[in-house]
């Protein structure tokens, strides 16, 4: 039995009552700075000040919850995850690294435990980074990691961060104070859904998590020439569409058949003016590789150049590839993975290695505070979709041994 078990129909309230927020009937859409968003953060603000936590908004929209420690001189060992889904995301993808976060500390307030190091419950904004094509834009900007092309970002619609900032209670002129230094955290610790299949398929309950993945991000833009559907014989067309058609099949081929990175994805795709009676003069793909080996993204970028300058001369078609960011692969530190299975151990669970084809907060946060991630099973291995599920039992053990995690860590740093 564990020291002070977690109170776990709570935690899965907590979890409904958040997945209740933004759900639409295709799935949540708490996509990062939106209504939906803000509803969600007021929520969990709102739900760390029931725990007895104090709270505040730093100025990269980060949501802080901070519990003293017997020995406040120590730094604080962080826990926390994300709120913000993908356009019809599920109900679980960060939300419940955030939720048990706080159902932690409530039990321990409850129980009279007081850890020796300072707590702080970090709810980070902007993970998925949809609305400026930058993921991890709070916990960037909590390392330091930020760049100016992220503040300078626009949206489809050209709205900028800034605005978006000042409607979460951040403020892009001090963005600069949400920086913590190297050693101003004791720890980072992260629960996340797995968001793959491995867990879900050996029935084990608890993944310690040995790194976190590579990513590249591209826009290729295609320039061809509009012209009418009915009259213009095929001979003569500069179809932009159909030239990023050909680049879709191109850019699945590179890992599925010549496996040049782990894995290729277009995950977005427009024509302009995208109607069916005018051949598209305009076209764009949204699209991004992974891999753990940056060698291995780089060769993909050199492959997705080579693809784009033939299909440029083959199609008569203008194309421009814009490199959106890459994001370096992180991997976990054996003695951080160990307290990861320690902890789970402790609790009487079952564990295994895995490795985390889904990027997180931790490996940004992992650049300034030794951190650690730890995963429950996803059913059926689904994520970024409504069917993303976990059961109350799995988000319960991953809260158990989050919470134990801490007490080692609170001991260990
Ligand atoms: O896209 C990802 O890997 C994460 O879910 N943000
Ligand atoms: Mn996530
Ligand atoms: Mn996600």
């Amino acid at each position: 039995m564990p020291q002070y078990p977690i109170n776990t129909p709570r935690l899965n309230q907590t979890l409904d009552e958040l997945g209740h927020l933004g759900e639409s009937p295709d799935g949540m859409d708490r996509v990062a700075y939106s209504p939906e968003d803000i509803a969600g953060r007021d929520y969990t603000i709102k739900l760390m000040q029931q725990a007895g936590l104090e709270t505040r908004i730093d100025t990269a929209g980060n949501i802080i919850g901070r519990r003293a420690g017997s020995d406040d001189t120590l730094p604080a060992i962080a826990i926390g995850s994300h709120t913000d889904t993908v356009p019809k995301g599920g109900k679980y993808d960060g939300a419940l690294g955030v939720m048990a976060s706080i159902e932690v500390v409530r039990t321990l307030i409850e129980q009279g435990h007081q850890t020796r190091h300072p707590i702080e419950v970090i709810s980070f904004t902007n993970e998925e980074g949809t609305r400026f094509h930058r993921w991890l834009v709070g916990s960037r900007s909590m390392a330091g990691l930020l760049e100016q092309e992220d503040l300078d970002a626009v949206d489809d619609d050209g709205y900028g961060l800034g605005p978006c900032l000042a409607d979460i209670g951040g403020d892009i002129s001090r963005i600069t104070e949400a920086v913590r230094a190297p050693g101003e955290l004791a720890a980072y610790l992260e629960l996340h859904i797995e968001q793959g299949p491995y867990l879900y398929r050996s029935g084990t309950q608890i993944g310690v998590v040995t790194g976190i993945t590579g990513r590249a991000v591209f826009e290729v833009e295609i320039e061809g020439k509009a012209n009418h559907a009915g009259t213009t014989p095929m001979a003569v067309r500069r179809d932009a569409l159909v030239s990023a058609a050909k680049l879709v099949l191109a850019i699945q081929k590179m890992t599925a058949e010549q496996e040049i990175c782990r894995v290729s994805t277009v995950g977005s795709i427009k024509a302009v003016p995208n109607a069916v009676n005018v051949i598209p003069g305009r076209a764009s793909i949204g699209l991004e590789f992974r891999d753990t080996d940056m060698g291995a993204l780089a060769a993909a970028e050199q492959e997705l150049r080579r693809i784009t300058d033939q299909t440029a001369v083959n199609d008569g078609v203008d194309i421009e590839v814009n490199r959106h960011r890459f994001t370096s692969s992180v991997p976990v530190a054996p003695d951080m993975q160990a307290l990861v299975a320690e902890a789970a151990e402790n609790c009487g669970m079952t564990w295994e290695s895995v490795a985390s084809g889904a990027g997180h907060d931790a490996q940004a946060i992992a650049s300034i505070a030794p951190m650690a991630m730890l995963f429950v099973p996803s059913v059926d291995g689904i994520s970024h979709s409504p069917e993303e599920y976990s059961t109350p039992e799995d988000c319960g053990n991953g809260a158990q041994v989050l919470l134990e995690l801490l007490l080692l860590a609170d001991g260990r740093f």
